[in-house]
């Protein structure tokens, strides 16, 4: 009897992001009091992990330390959710300051496996940084998400992995990151040749389609048996035209398209079995 049956389907938030701005979509949770208020509602709805990246108080992209820290807390005082912490930040956001990150100490941090062109900007993550954030994340014993944007850093995974060895906790969580331009398209033949392309010891994996890709990643992701991400970092509209409410309307709807194909939501500790995390 496995200790997490394999209909569980865990999904993860990612409520924020760092590239929308506030006046743009005035529903996006920037304060800490409205991030509280969406992890509240995601949970409920079937949320196990969250993502956060955070504002300041102008409502812009930040990795002040003080405020990380008072996030994790505040999101474990009022939910039970699995805390990520964003490691890549926005793309402004210097590499120094990204592995500071850690300082706040989450339960789990995304890790990008390398770099991707990002609309008109670059998301930079050298080899190097992706070395050094990584061996930080098993001296800190942090759980790493790999974010995967395309499938170079899906090859990139195994050799890190052959030269660093397993990540804290044992386990190796990906999350492939779809329909960035720069990174693969958000499609279901690029959803199995990345899955194809994973290391055997991956031990689980979700995916996330930008933008009007993520309907079609989702369904993808159900019926190669992962995971999903769904967040208004990752998308805005509902359908065509249609602006997403809140995080839990995402939420809610992933947990839908899950309950098509017989799968339950994952509950928080659950999803610390699954990602080698203690209880
Ligand atoms: N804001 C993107 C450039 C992550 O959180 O680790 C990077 C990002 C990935 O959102
Ligand atoms: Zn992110």
């Amino acid at each position: 009897m496995p200790e997490v049956p394999p209909d569980r389907l865990l999904i993860t938030v990612a409520p924020t992001g760092a590239e929308t701005s506030k006046e743009d979509c005035p529903q996006l949770p920037t304060t800490l009091d409205e991030l509280v208020k969406t992890a509240q509602e995601c949970e409920a709805a079937g949320a196990a992990m969250i993502h956060i990246h955070i504002r300041d108080d102008d409502h812009r992209p930040t990795l002040d330390l003080g405020r990380l820290k008072d996030t994790v807390a505040a999101i474990r005082e009022h939910t039970d959710l699995v805390v990520q912490l964003s490691t890549g930040g926005s793309v402004h956001d210097p590499l120094e300051d990204r592995l500071k990150v850690l300082d706040a100490e989450p339960d789990s941090c995304s890790l990008t496996m390398g770099t991707t062109n990002f609309g008109n900007d670059v998301f930079s993550n050298p080899w190097p940084f992706v070395c050094e954030l990584y061996q930080l994340s098993q001296e800190r014993k942090v759980v790493p998400e790999f974010e995967l944007f395309d499938l170079g850093q899906v090859h990139a995974l195994h050799r890190l992995l052959d030269k660093y060895g397993a990540p804290y906790g044992g386990k190796v969580h990906c999350d492939l990151v779809m329909g960035v331009p720069g990174g693969m398209n958000g499609s279901a033949d690029a959803l199995v040749a990345a899955v194809a392309a994973m290391p055997a010891s991956v031990t689980s994996w979700s995916a996330t389609g930008i933008g009007r890709s993520t309907l079609a990643v989702a369904l993808a992701a159900l019926s190669k048996g992962g995971h999903l991400r769904v967040g208004m970092e990752d998308v805005l509209t509902i359908s065509r035209g249609v602006p997403v409410e809140s995080n839990a309307q995402l939420v809610e709807r992933a947990a839908a398209l899950g309950g098509l194909v017989q799968r339950t939501p994952m509950t928080p500790p659950e999803a610390r079995k699954v990602l080698g995390l203690s209880p």
